[in-house]
């Protein structure tokens, strides 16, 4: 599924985040430290080789709602940017927390000058927020930011199964609707 808001699309596809050749950067959903993990971050340091981790160690610790930028190293892309999520039920406010998460990976992007971005669902799996309410914060910010990007054309959502990919989808049409 492929939206276009003020010349942006957002996109919504079912894969592994760390398999996507064609996007300029990949979004970890990270630990504080910066390390390997289970998950998105699992993959995408076992993807990226162990100089990904060695790069990044001079970054850490960051806290909830923060993002750094690193290279990606054996990934197929350029640049991979950590982002802690919120620890659902223990990190508040949650939303506003996931939401600086979206926002700052935009602004690492741009900075970069980057035009295409893909994001896994920061904080649903094991940090425990709830796969609709994520989607919800997640959308809403990058719509509001939308028509301030200059070089990001196409923002990524990579689901990792249908289930998440269905309720994305949803939620999607449903914050397009207006409701
Ligand atoms: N590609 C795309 N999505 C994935 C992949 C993948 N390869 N693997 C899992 N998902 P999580 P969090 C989905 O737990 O909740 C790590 O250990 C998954 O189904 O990766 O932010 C870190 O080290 C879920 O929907 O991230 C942290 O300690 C979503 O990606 C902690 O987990 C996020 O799941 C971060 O927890």
């Amino acid at each position: 599924m492929k939206k276009i808001i003020s010349g942006v699309s957002i996109e919504l596809r079912q894969g592994d985040i760390s398999k996507q050749a064609d996007c300029a950067a990949v979004v970890n959903a990270a630990n504080a430290q910066l390390e390997t993990g289970g998950g998105v971050a699992g993959a995408i340091h076992r993807a990226a080789g162990p100089e990904l981790a060695q790069e990044a160690r001079a970054m850490a610790p960051i806290k909830p709602g923060e993002a750094v930028i690193t290279g990606a190293h054996n990934l197929p892309n350029l640049y991979v940017i950590h982002c802690l999520g919120p620890v659902y039920g223990q990190d508040k406010p949650e939303d506003k927390l996931l939401g600086n998460c979206y926002s700052k990976a935009l602004d690492l992007a741009e900075e970069k000058q980057i035009s295409s971005i893909a994001f896994p669902a920061i904080s649903t799996g094991i940090f425990g927020y709830p796969a609709e309410a994520a989607a919800k914060v997640a959308f809403t910010k990058i719509i509001e930011k939308i028509s301030t990007l200059k070089t990001l054309k196409n923002v990524i959502f990579v689901l990792y199964n249908q289930q998440d990919l269905d309720i994305h989808k949803r939620v999607l049409e449903q914050i397009m609707q207006g409701k």
